[in-house]
């Protein structure tokens, strides 16, 4: 295969990144995505034909190699590397949400000062799921024993996850029948790595099995326990209004840039940056104040809570260095480039690492450490207001689009139904009515094997325009917020006429932002009250959605893809062939199989039109299945609202016609 070199425009679909790239083509830097168009793909990695388990091999299976050294065959090494790819991704989601938990028992003991709970209503809720005791305790009682319980859910030497009992009744029982109930968290990890080592697990269907079993161990155990611990630490998310992409970045202002997952850090530098000293401190060394901003899922949190700009998604962290005017960029774990060191190395930037899980050579190292979290953001925001005064020439790309981010599910049980009678009974009605057709959830990452945000832009737009709810989450979210999606407006301007109506009558965008990677969770959550509430069948599978990552990279996909299908959703992983192309028999069981033993299903498909039209396939046969009219477009769009002018207008007898659809008496 020839290398091919991409222009500037065929890289990237976001006009902000468009100009960073040829940006960097001007300067000569380095990026990923000139990287991407060096490296050919191994072909047989690429397929999931290479297993690299022992010192006998690596063995690949091509041509007429049947089986490794050991014996195992294609189906097996498949699967077994797809396991594998699926406990990193739980690990890393999981190990997150275990670091959370240390926070609150750490505030909850009173060592960690700067921290404490800021949604004691979370708290409570959390407590009812985990069994824990509230009448008559402080928060600060309650607090600790939420955070001992939720430690306890790694390890717990019996039972099963906690957080199952959340899923719908019919959902337990498919669990429970297939032998796929995670038991703790650490175990399931442990687990799926003992049986694909060499000399182990040999059935590949038994091998998958594990692999949703453990990816449940993630969705309904370490992601939702990050989910809401991060609220009951950091407040539950409404909306609120922001700014998202590379013209965030201000050029008579400190920026400085937050990256990576984890909000313990950056909520105190959210604190940090509103410090009257430190203002001044930027003023005195010439700067008009102190600008955050942030990009990936550190980015998503503080988005979500305190309205922080959203400066790009996972592909433009290079590209917000190239523009000369970051100050500081202080990173912690998970989706940090390599690349990023060399790139800030070329500029005044400091690449601040902090986390004692993710050395990173050559940059400069400030330790966070929750018991001094305050202190240490403060000492972060002094060295980018320092380098303020070392900046040369900047280049920042004139783009941003408006957002308006927030939809807890909380927040969108409120929207729907008020304070006093807040329900899912909306959303159901109107996807019954099919106004709404069916829900999309966009979700996952940017792949420099595809073209940036082409392919979360082009599904997107079509889901919209026929009338599907989009949810998203991760860096799908920050491409749809860059491309304007996440306004109320928007509704206006791209939805389809069912869609628009609901937008209209409840005031909210058509793609709403419902947080980072491990707040999926919340998509299970909001499932799970659809499949409750009545009207859409009582489980999970029944309802009329589909799972999409378009431009999925990172293994914690593949962990999130997994945990959706284990729980009835159909997932479309899209952009590449995908990890297990190399056995028919895998495609088939992640399927076929997969489908008829737990109602979801996993495919992987690159290309976009595709992605849509099976997408709209499934939604339309789950409208079907649960007796839905034919989603039909012409019955909707003459709201009263938009009627309004036209209505008034029309003589008393035609308006009543108009209106009642009878005639006048
Ligand atoms: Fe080869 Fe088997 Fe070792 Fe894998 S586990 S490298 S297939 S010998
Ligand atoms: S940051 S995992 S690139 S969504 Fe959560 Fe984005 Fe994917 Fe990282």
């Amino acid at each position: 295969m020839a290398k091919k070199v991409r222009t500037a425009q065929e890289s990237s679909e976001d006009p902000a990144a468009v100009q960073m790239l040829d940006r960097a083509i001007f300067l000569d830097i380095d990026t990923a995505f000139r990287r991407a168009d060096n490296i050919i793909p191994c072909n047989i990695g690429a397929q999931g034909l290479c297993c690299k388990n022992c010192a006998a091999g690596p063995c690949r299976l091509v041509g007429n190699t049947l089986r490794g050294v050991c014996g195992a065959t294609a189906d097996t090494i498949v699967a077994r590397n797809f396991t594998r790819s699926v406990a990193s991704g739980s690990a890393a989601h999981s190990d997150h949400a275990r670091g959370l938990a240390y926070t609150l028992l750490a505030a909850a003991e009173g060592d960690a000062p700067d921290f404490r709970v800021r949604d004691p209503h979370k708290l409570k809720e959390v407590a009812g799921y985990l069994g824990i005791k509230t009448d008559g305790r402080t928060t600060v009682e309650i607090a600790k024993d939420v955070a001992l319980a939720a430690l306890g859910e790694f390890g717990k030497p019996q039972g099963e996850l906690t957080y199952l009992k959340r899923a719908p009744a019919k959902r337990q029982q498919i669990w429970k029948e297939n032998h796929i109930a995670p038991r703790n968290i650490d175990r399931e990890v442990v687990e799926t790595m003992h049986r694909t080592n060499i000399g182990n697990d040999q059935d590949p269907e038994h091998i998958l099995d594990q692999a949703m079993r453990c990816a449940l161990a993630d969705g309904w155990g370490g992601s939702m326990l990050g989910t809401d611990l991060t609220d009951v630490l950091f407040g539950t998310p409404a909306p609120v209004l922001a700014e998202a992409n590379l013209g965030v970045l201000e050029a008579d202002m400190v920026n400085l840039v937050v990256h990576g997952h984890e909000p313990t850090l950056s909520e105190m530098i959210v604190a940090a940056v509103q410090d009257p000293e430190l203002i001044a401190y930027a003023q005195s060394k010439g700067a008009k104040g102190i600008n955050l901003a942030g990009l990936c899922c550190t980015a998503n949190e503080a988005l979500l809570r305190q309205g922080v700009k959203l400066a790009g998604n996972f592909l433009q962290q290079e590209l917000a260095l190239i523009t000369g005017a970051v100050d500081a960029m202080v990173v912690d774990v998970q989706c940090i480039m390599e690349g990023l060191n060399p790139v800030a190395a070329r500029f005044h930037t400091a690449l601040i690492s902090t986390s004692p899980k993710a050395a990173i050579p050559g940059s400069m190292r400030i330790e966070f450490d929750e018991h001094h979290a305050l202190a240490t953001a403060k000492q972060i925001v002094r060295v980018a207001i320092d380098r303020f005064a070392m900046r040369g020439e900047t280049f920042i790309p004139d783009i941003k689009s408006p957002v308006v981010p927030g939809f807890s599910h909380e927040y969108i049980d409120y929207a729907l139904g008020g304070v006093y009678r807040a329900s899912f009974r909306p959303l159901n009605d109107a996807i019954m009515q099919g106004r709404i057709r069916g829900v999309v959830a966009n979700i996952g990452c940017n792949n420099p094997r595809v073209s940036h945000d082409s392919l979360h832009r082009y599904v997107v737009t079509e889901f919209l325009k026929n009338d599907v709810l989009v949810v998203e989450t991760g860096c799908g979210a920050i491409a749809s917020a860059k491309q304007g999606y996440m306004t109320p407006q928007a509704a206006l301007e791209v939805a389809g006429p069912g869609l628009r109506e609901v937008c209209e009558a409840i005031g909210m965008p058509p793609v709403l932002h419902m947080g980072s990677c491990v707040d999926n969770s919340r998509i299970l959550t909001v499932l799970t009250q659809m499949a409750s509430e009545g009207g859409l069948g009582n489980d999970i599978s029944d309802i009329p959605a589909v799972g999409i990552a378009p431009e999925w990279m990172s293994e914690k996909a593949l962990a999130i893809a997994v945990y959706a299908v284990a729980s009835g959703c159909y997932v479309i992983m899209g952009g590449t062939d995908g990890p297990v192309s190399g056995s028919e028999n895998i495609l088939r069981l992640m399927s076929e199989t997969w489908e008829k033993k737990v109602g979801g299903k996993l495919e992987f498909i690159a290309e976009g039109a595709e992605i849509v039209r099976r997408a709209m396939q499934h939604i339309d046969k789950k409208r079907a299945a649960l007796n839905l009219p034919k989603y039909d477009a012409s019955k909707w769009g003459k709201s009263g609202d938009a009627r309004m002018p036209e209505l008034i207008a029309l003589p008393l007898e035609e308006r009543i016609e108009a209106v009642y659809g009878a005639p006048a008496r």
